[in-house]
């Protein structure tokens, strides 16, 4: 999958391109990230890329032109981070991570100027009701999500087991030493009782989604295992 990001802070990019499980993706060919340089889309004197509001007011306006530009003979969907954008959520990460190329515009200042919205932009990303200085980090987070869903890049089991993927927050982990002083490792995960240690694990998953994100087990369908477990966990707790 490609993924094109425009912006005006490229650099902003560098570390995300060039670590861990990103540079792995690249690497290995199943993702192309292509940070594109709105600058490099002006073409007056000075290279303006943005400008004050029209009616007034403070802050600055990203132009149109150069993001026009700079989305010519580019394929795909067109999405916009912006504050005003739909919720980014698992099930929005899984339907993009099946196209062929995106393309994000990073927005920063007070916005783009609209007609590129109108014009160009299939789908507006918010990351969550929190204020950021620019769309940046949110182009990130989403290049991110989807990236970790494309094939080969990380174990299939590896997913298959997050939040949000099965519905529940994630158990406890622990590594060696079993002993730092005084605290220990739960004695169930040394037994080597693989099937005992998945029940323990698919418990205390259970244990914290009803006790940290109660919403998330409102339209769940329980197994009967399940529906034990939280009678149990509601005794204990
Ligand atoms: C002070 C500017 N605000 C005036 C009402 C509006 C505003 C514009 C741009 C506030 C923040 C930003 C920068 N944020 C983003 O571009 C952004 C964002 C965010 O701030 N939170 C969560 N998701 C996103 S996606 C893009």
């Amino acid at each position: 999958m490609k993924i094109n990001i425009l912006t005006l802070f490229p650099g902003m990019f560098s570390g995300f391109t060039s670590e861990s499980i990103i540079k792995r993706a690249i690497n290995s060919g199943s993702l192309e990230i292509n940070i594109v340089d709105i600058r490099d889309y002006t073409f007056d004197k000075h290279n303006t890329a943005d400008d004050t509001p029209f009616g007034g007011g403070a802050g600055m306006v990203l132009k149109a032109e150069p993001i026009l530009k700079a989305l010519e003979g580019i394929d795909g969907k067109v999405i916009y981070t912006s504050p005003q954008g739909v919720r980014l959520n698992q099930k929005l990460s899984n339907e993009l991570s099946v196209e062929k190329e995106i393309t994000i515009i990073a927005g920063h200042y007070e916005g783009i100027d609209e007609r590129v919205i109108d014009e160009k932009v299939d789908l507006e990303i918010s990351i969550g009701d929190f204020v950021l200085t620019g769309g940046e980090l949110p182009a990130m987070v989403i290049a991110d999500s989807i990236a970790r869903l494309l094939p080969g890049v990380i174990k299939q089991d590896s997913y298959e087991q997050d939040s949000f993927y099965n519905g529940l927050l994630d158990h406890p982990h622990y590594t060696r030493p079993a002993k730092i002083g005084d605290l220990e490792v739960p004695e169930i995960l040394l037994s080597g009782h693989h099937k005992n240690i998945e029940l323990w694990r698919k418990k205390e998953s259970l244990k914290r989604t009803y006790l940290r994100r109660p919403d998330l087990l409102e339209n769940r369908e329980f197994t009967k295992e399940e529906k034990k477990m939280l009678d149990e966990i509601k005794k204990e707790v």
